[in-house]
């Protein structure tokens, strides 16, 4: 008799959000957070990882074609998941489109002395 083994992969489309303009002091981090997620599935914005890519951000295409594309890969990921320890303006307003959109969040935050 065969036997047939049925293993079921669960493939998450993951949206990460990090500073940009808020600062690149995390970049390193980033990607190895990047690397961790990609064992569960398609990190949607792995440039976000992207040590070239400066506090000045991608130049080659505008603001509102940036804010449509980004705003796309939100609406078709299962998850975001946001580092959070160095402020960002669009981190923040990645997080709210996010929440109304009822997706499930993961904030990740570093304790730092000093801040909250
Ligand atoms: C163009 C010119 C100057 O800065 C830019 C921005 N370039 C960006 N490229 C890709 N994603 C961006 C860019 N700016 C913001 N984002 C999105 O917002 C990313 O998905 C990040 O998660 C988040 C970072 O926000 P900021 O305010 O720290 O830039």
């Amino acid at each position: 008799m065969r036997k047939t083994t049925c293993v079921l992969k669960m493939s998450l489309r993951i949206y990460f959000a990090g500073s940009i303009r808020g600062g690149r002091d995390d970049v390193q981090l980033y990607m190895k957070i990047i690397r961790l997620l990609q064992g569960y599935g398609t990190v949607l914005t792995e440039h976000v990882a992207d040590e070239r890519l400066g506090a000045y951000g991608e130049k080659q295409i505008s603001d509102e074609e940036i804010h449509k594309r980004d705003f796309e890969w939100l609406s078709q990921s299962d998850v975001m998941v946001a580092e959070v320890t160095q402020p960002s303006l669009g981190v923040g307003y990645e997080i709210g489109r996010a929440v109304d959109m009822n997706k499930r969040i993961l904030c990740l935050h570093r304790p730092q002395p000093g801040k909250r």
